[in-house]
């Protein structure tokens, strides 16, 4: 399946993360395919307190669902969760293992996207080969642990004026103030506990899509 980047076309305007604790009891099949079902063209399996077993199985779950819905798979910070899950690409932070390494694992065909929080990080990403950077977090978020302070708009001002790599915005990004993120050049938004943790996951992502082309 060919490879869908962030911002890509306009309907790579949303991107999507799972977090199962954020998703009030509800199975990630279940999430997924109401994320898949409002149109999100880029999901990320990203959980952080499972053991591996569980999470290859979940992978390969969610490849299979995507695939159904022509959309993208990306698999954060696990490199062989990806390779093994056939998944399209892999998404790993400053402290993960370096954008090198994961080039030398995953060869040319996987895409790989970077985590960058100052214009010196999303330099060496760009340098290194990135198919797309994460830009965030725009505002303040309790979703991630240790995340540094938010950014603002500054720096997606700056990537917008210095890059042309495709970029993803991130953190504390809601249907509130998407808006004011889309007016600073930001052609896809990231967003986990806005649609994960809605009552209603299809709702909740139209309504965010059309705040940010308002
Ligand atoms: N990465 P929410 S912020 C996974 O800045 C993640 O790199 C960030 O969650 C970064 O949409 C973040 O619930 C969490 O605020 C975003």
């Amino acid at each position: 399946m060919p490879i869908i980047l962030p911002g890509e076309t306009g309907d790579v305007d949303l991107y999507a993360l799972t977090d199962e604790g954020l998703s009030r009891g509800r199975s990630l099949e279940e999430v997924a395919r109401a994320l898949l079902g409002a149109g999100i063209r880029i999901l990320q399996y990203r959980e952080k307190k499972k053991k591996d077993g569980e999470m290859l199985e979940q992978c390969r779950l969610l490849r299979s669902i995507t695939e159904e819905y022509g959309a993208c798979f990306i698999v954060d910070d696990h490199v062989d969760l990806a390779l093994l899950s056939r998944a399209d690409g892999v998404h790993v932070g400053q402290e993960d293992i370096p954008l090198a390494d994961v080039r030398a694992l995953v060869g040319s065909s996987m895409c790989i996207g970077v985590s960058t929080h100052a214009p010196e990080q999303a330099r060496a990403a760009i340098a290194g080969g990135a198919d797309y950077i994460g830009v965030g977090p725009i505002y303040a978020t309790k979703t991630k642990e240790d995340v540094c302070a938010p950014v603002g708009l500054e720096y997606l001002d700056w990537i917008c004026a210095n890059t042309t790599i495709p970029f993803v915005c991130i953190g504390g990004i809601k249907a509130h103030n998407i808006h004011d993120v889309a007016a600073h050049g930001a052609r896809c938004c990231a967003l986990v506990s806005e649609f994960v943790a809605a009552d209603d996951i299809a709702e909740a992502v139209a309504r965010t899509r059309a705040a940010m082309h308002a």
